[in-house]
């Protein structure tokens, strides 16, 4: 297992879609997915898309870390409908847009079908924080972003914010 590197706004590959993955839940695939859930726990987050780490498949990786305890879960080839016209704001925030967080309308409910961590088929309903999370990831999936949800100004400052991190991050790099 390994930490990888978590691509950032701009990085023109967070816009990619996302291939599904061929062939089923393979060793090579769990392998990636050993890796996004360390670089995950390690960020930390609660969910990762392949293409974060710079993998163009449709896999993700996810723990809500609710009552502290560990609770990992994978989804190759996610499928989302939703199953309500309620929508919900919730505060977002994305490893790809560090230290950006702001709210996201989205259907409080959805189907999620999937295959696990060993192949198989699984079909649940999302709701609460996990219904906001599949979203957020399946966005990924498609190369959206939470801040391509907000406003062009609010897009256009969070995506400012993370570069000038980023140059102050690389200078400190360089001096050291
Ligand atoms: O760690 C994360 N927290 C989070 C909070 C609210 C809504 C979505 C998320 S997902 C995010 C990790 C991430 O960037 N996943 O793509
Ligand atoms: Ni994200």
């Amino acid at each position: 297992m390994a930490i990888r590197e978590i691509l950032t706004v701009p990085d023109a590959r967070l816009k990619q879609v996302s291939k599904p993955v061929e062939g089923g839940v393979t060793d090579e695939i769990r392998a990636l997915m050993d890796d996004m859930l360390e670089t995950m726990y390690d960020a930390p987050g609660i969910g990762l898309a392949a293409i974060q780490i710079g993998e163009p498949l449709r896999v993700i990786v996810m723990d809500l870390q609710e009552n502290d305890e560990k609770n990992p879960r994978f989804f190759v080839n996610p499928e989302i409908l939703p199953l309500t016209e309620d929508t919900a704001p919730y505060e977002e925030g994305c490893l790809s847009v560090p230290d950006v967080f702001d709210e996201v309308e989205r259907p409080t409910e959805c189907r999620v079908r999937y295959l696990d961590y060993d192949g198989n088929e699984i079909e649940e309903v999302a709701t609460g924080l996990f219904a906001v999370c599949i979203q957020h990831e399946m966005d990924h999936l498609e190369g959206t972003l939470f801040i391509d949800h907000l406003s062009r100004l609010k897009r256009q400052r969070a995506v400012d914010k993370v570069k000038k991190a980023k140059r102050l991050k690389d200078k400190e790099k360089s001096a050291a």
